[in-house]
């Protein structure tokens, strides 16, 4: 594998993504084996600490749920593209998976991910996609309006209809062990699967540290996991940042796109 880091940077600055190819093929069969066990133990309840998605599944608090998802967090390749998007002060919002099972005929409207706008300082969110399975033409992939996160709007307030194809959309395909990086207020969202085989990711998410997490980590994992983190880890996930108690814990597990049903709301 062979990084060019001008062109990633380029291409996040231009198009508002970018893919890097290959860069976690040894670890997929074990983050594979690991979410497909989760989805197995959790049924109906997987996905319910943040929002289920109808037709699809997914997973949420994945720092909890075991340390095979800790070397994802930190990935000195994805460290400084996130920077580049967030600048240096970023934290995870949040850790999750999504799976789209085989025929599943519902898409996503186009979103931006929180609803989240740039503001004065700039983006403050930054979305990477971790394949675990190919993402093909047919399978689920994500469609994007390329250019999108420099408008500075939100599809919803555009469009007649974000469930509808945008003019200049383009489907972000590759193979399974790539990282897609998003400028997460690029307009996006993953479409239907016409295959007969499931499309699955990890989702790191990032935010700038001024903003809400989308999931309070503190919150969430365990004081016996959050105990053995080591301090990069713990500085990532804002667990001793008394501001992001304070910015994370109310009401927040803000979705671009879905309806909150949470009892905690
Ligand atoms: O299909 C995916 O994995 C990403 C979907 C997405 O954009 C989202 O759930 O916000």
């Amino acid at each position: 594998m062979k990084f060019d880091p001008q062109s990633h940077l380029s291409e996040l600055d231009k198009v508002g993504y970018t893919k890097l190819n290959g860069l976690f093929v040894d670890q997929l069969p074990r983050l594979r084996e690991r979410v497909e066990q989760l989805f197995a133990e959790e049924g109906d309840r997987a996905g319910s600490e943040f929002r289920q998605e109808a037709g699809c599944r997914r997973l949420a608090n994945l720092v909890d749920k075991g340390d095979v998802f800790h070397s994802l967090l930190l990935h000195s390749m994805i460290e400084p593209l996130a920077a580049h998007v967030l600048g240096d002060d970023f934290k995870l919002s949040s850790n999750n998976a999504r799976s789209v099972p085989p025929g599943c005929s519902i898409r996503q409207p186009l979103h931006a991910d929180m609803g989240a706008v740039a503001d004065e300082r700039g983006y403050w969110v930054c979305n990477t996609v971790w394949l675990l399975t190919d993402f093909t033409t047919e399978n689920g992939a994500i469609r994007a309006v390329p250019g999108s996160h420099r408008s500075g709007k939100l599809p919803q307030d555009q469009m007649d209809d974000p469930l509808e194809s945008h003019p200049d959309e383009t489907l972000l395909t590759g193979r399974a062990g790539d990282v897609l990086v998003m400028n997460a207020h690029l307009w996006h969202g993953a479409v239907e699967n016409r295959s007969d085989e499931h499309r699955t990711a990890i989702h790191v998410f990032y935010c700038r540290r001024d903003k809400p997490q989308q999931q309070y980590q503190r919150g969430m994992i365990r004081r016996e996991v959050q105990a053995k983190l080591p301090s990069d880890l713990r500085l990532l996930l804002a667990l001793d940042d008394p501001r992001n108690d304070q910015l994370s814990t109310e009401n927040v597990r803000r979705s671009g796109f879905l309806p909150d049903n949470s009892p905690n709301k």
